[in-house]
């Protein structure tokens, strides 16, 4: 009787340890499956053509950055013109630059001369968004 007893005690916790085991796989597959997509989505669904422009001109108009989503070398100056009668901004998401509001027909500039993505917006119209990745 005992070592029967001990055989399903013995039984339970191998079943608790594949259980744990499984769930452990799950776990990684769906936090790789995770990281591996999430900058994909970021840059589709910034980007209404789902590819990036190499410009340092962006035009806005009809309340959109066009292009929305630009590459640019480090050290490249990016000019922002605003071809809207309604009054924009380019402000970074991250503070590093900011323009005044900009009436019709004003631009804004800015050089880049760090490496890296930088994700920006109109404070006015938060929908209006984009980004410059600066390449090295
Ligand atoms: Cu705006």
């Amino acid at each position: 009787m005992n070592t029967k007893r001990r055989g399903s005690v013995i039984l339970i916790v191998i079943i608790i340890i594949a259980v744990v085991l499984f769930a452990i796989g799950i776990f990684y597959v769906l936090n790789s499956r995770k990281t591996a997509t999430a900058p994909s989505t970021t840059t589709t669904s910034t980007s209404s053509t789902g590819s990036t422009v190499t410009t340092n001109i962006v035009n806005i108009k009809e309340m959109a950055f066009t292009p929305d989503n630009i590459t640019v070398k480090t050290g490249t100056t990016v000019t922002w013109t605003n071809d809207d009668s309604v009054v924009h901004t380019v402000t970074a998401n991250d503070g590093s630059f900011a323009s005044d509001s900009l009436a019709q027909g004003k631009s804004y500039s800015h050089t880049f001369n760090t490496p890296g993505t930088y994700k920006y917006r109109c404070v006015i119209h938060p929908n209006m968004t984009g980004i410059v990745t600066v390449t090295p």
